[in-house]
């Protein structure tokens, strides 16, 4: 079948994130033809320039534009358009489709979570006054909603580097090779420093990778603002592909991620997470954060329970560190429950039996 997929960048990269990771899928997992209409070509391009060429040559990426500029002519219609989180389709674009001899179906790509209402609007209709046919997808956890999007499955802890990525090089040679490797890549609005401090005084020699444009968040370049304990050696990383991000995350003992596609990669990494979770102005995030952490920790005992949940919602490193052995085992048996889980195919498999 023929995609279209609409990806607006609202803010961050998860919208493009997140459109990538779809349309790689649908291609090449699945041989389906797909465009994709994009506000800002760099950031997909951006994101998109790790993934292997013969995979990414199948994709069609083409400006928002595009998409309309050519709607007076006869356009190949497509089977399936998505419009990635609820951004509207342009008029033009829609008003190709009025004429086109075969409707397409539109799917509205909702946010991922793992509250258990999203199996009561899953897949339900969404009845539009120019008739033609669209519906909530709503990915998830649980076996009745869409499921996730996990391409490519990255192997399990590879904590050995085979290979560095070019734009890596620089700050893994600074790596020190007795030290704990975290990566860090969330919001601003949360406790770093004392954090950073806390985590610098349990004793351990720590490398903390920083994701693009964290070193303005923790002020690193000032040397007066930054006094955090000699342990601590904090390493500034260029903002990377999406392959070479599941990377990093694959050769740290601990992640901090954010959003929604950085937050599946940690747990396919398998390895003890914070999940920094867009913060929502009613709130709604922490009733999200609550849903996730009760899947997450279900079979996990009491003492890592409270550990992981205080971790989650930014209590110091000295208070739930003790658990990280527990933690480290216990995210290496989530990865596997989440796969076997999505051994469906995920999100994009998931996707095209709803259309069939
Ligand atoms: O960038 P985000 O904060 O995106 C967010 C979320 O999707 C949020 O739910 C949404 O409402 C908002 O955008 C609009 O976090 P996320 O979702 O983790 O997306 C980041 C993407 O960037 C992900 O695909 C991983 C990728 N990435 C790289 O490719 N290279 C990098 O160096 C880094 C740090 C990330």
């Amino acid at each position: 079948m023929r995609w279209d997929i609409f990806c607006r960048i609202v803010d961050n990269y998860g919208d493009a994130g997140v459109c990538w990771r779809l349309a790689r899928s649908l291609s090449s997992l699945h041989g389906q033809t797909v465009r994709i209409f994009c506000d800002d070509l760099p950031t997909l391009n951006l994101l998109a320039s790790g993934t292997d060429e013969a995979v990414k040559h199948q994709i069609d990426i083409q400006a928002w534009e595009a998409s309309y500029s050519n709607a007076r002519h006869p356009v190949t219609a497509p089977d399936v358009v998505i419009e990635a989180f609820g951004c509207d389709l342009p008029e033009r674009y829609l008003a190709g489709l009025f004429i086109a001899p075969i409707k397409p179906i539109i799917i509205n790509l909702e946010y991922l979570s793992a509250e258990p209402w999203v199996a009561e609007f899953h897949a339900k209709a969404s009845p539009q006054s120019h008739g033609i046919a669209k519906y909530f997808f709503f990915p998830g956890f649980r076996d009745d909603v869409g499921g996730l999007l996990l391409d490519p499955i990255p192997p399990e802890g590879h904590l050995v580097a085979k290979f560095i990525p070019e734009d890596l090089k620089s700050a893994w040679s600074k790596l020190r090779p007795n030290a704990k490797r975290i990566s860090i890549f969330c919001y601003p609005g949360i406790p770093l420093r004392p954090w950073l401090e806390d985590l610098g005084k349990l004793g351990e020699n720590v490398d903390v990778l920083l994701a693009h444009g964290h070193s303005e968040l923790l002020n690193v370049y000032d040397e007066q603002a930054v006094q955090l304990p000699a342990t601590l050696q904090l390493l500034p990383m260029p903002f990377v592909s999406q392959d070479d991000y599941d990377w990093v995350l694959s050769q740290c003992d601990f992640n901090i991620v954010r959003g929604e596609d950085s937050f599946i990669r940690a747990q396919l990494a398998g390895k003890p997470f914070i999940w920094h979770i867009y913060p929502q102005e009613d709130r709604a995030h922490e009733v999200k954060l609550a849903a996730f952490l009760d899947l997450y920790l279900e079979s996990a005992s009491q003492d890592l329970r409270l550990s992981a949940i205080a971790a989650m919602t930014w209590a110091m490193p000295s208070e739930w560190i003790h658990s990280l052995d527990a933690w480290n085992a216990h995210a290496k048996a989530w990865r596997a429950h989440l796969l076997e889980k999505q051994a469906d195919g995920g999100l994009a498999a998931r996707l095209l039996r709803f259309i069939a």
